[in-house]
């Protein structure tokens, strides 16, 4: 006789290991995904991709730098100029983006849910003082694919709204290895970063947070 199988297995399905631990208006917060060594091991593999792929400072659509600083790795990154923005299949300086770390690969798998590869890494570095405006972002072809956000050191104040810049919004803070997902609904939400609590926390000796978003671009 054959062995039992569930028949709600659907093998396209990628299955969560555990539901979110919060939903902010349709984002889904894992906190502490990334316990403090593998937050450790992967800031280290981030310190070599900066050095290949340096960080860069964008500028907004409007033409005003940012104050966060970017880079990225896969085979699409972001890049801006006076020239315009958009994604790009080399840093700034013509050299390819470096690899996106295994370890992030295996948080795309685990936690977006989503049958597509992931091409794109984007590094967002936040120093004392640095935030991020209220934004959508729909740049990407293939919007039935989530963003996948992982935060490293310092915390940070999260604000998400709805799809149109002027609802209501709401904010948490956002902590070193937690993954928050954005999908479904949520994909176009209104969503920024108010300010970081700099030196909370001890992940990097100077301070200062690194926020990764996984993406599918094309
Ligand atoms: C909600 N980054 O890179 S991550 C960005 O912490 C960005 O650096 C912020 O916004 C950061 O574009 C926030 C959380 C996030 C990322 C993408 C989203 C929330 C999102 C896309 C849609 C809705
Ligand atoms: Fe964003």
């Amino acid at each position: 006789m054959m062995s039992e199988v569930p028949s709600s297995i659907d093998p396209g399905a990628v299955p969560r290991v555990r539901p979110p631990d919060t939903v902010l208006n349709g984002v889904g917060i894992w906190r502490g995904w990334l316990d403090p060594q593998a937050q450790a091991t992967l800031v280290e593999c981030l310190r070599g991709l900066v050095r290949a792929a340096p960080l860069v400072t964008p500028v907004t659509p409007g033409g005003r730098p940012m104050s966060v600083r970017m880079t990225a790795a896969g085979k699409f990154g972001w890049v801006s100029g006076p020239k315009g923005y958009g994604y790009a299949t080399q840093h700034p300086s013509g050299v390819p983006w470096p690899p996106i770390p295994a370890s992030v690969m295996a948080v795309w798998e685990s936690l977006s849910g989503c049958p597509r590869a992931l091409e794109c890494m984007l590094l967002n570095w936040y120093a004392e003082g640095a935030r991020m405006g209220l934004h959508q972002d729909r740049d990407e072809a293939d919007l039935s694919c989530p963003v996948v956000s992982i935060s490293l050191g310092d915390s940070a104040l999260f604000r998400v709204g709805g799809t149109e810049r002027r609802g209501s919004t709401a904010s948490l803070w956002l902590e070193s290895g937690d993954v928050a997902v954005m999908g479904g609904a949520s994909r176009l939400a209104y969503h920024g970063i108010d300010r970081v609590r700099h030196g909370s926390s001890r992940l990097l000796p100077g301070g200062g947070r690194i926020n990764l978003t996984l993406r599918v671009v094309t």
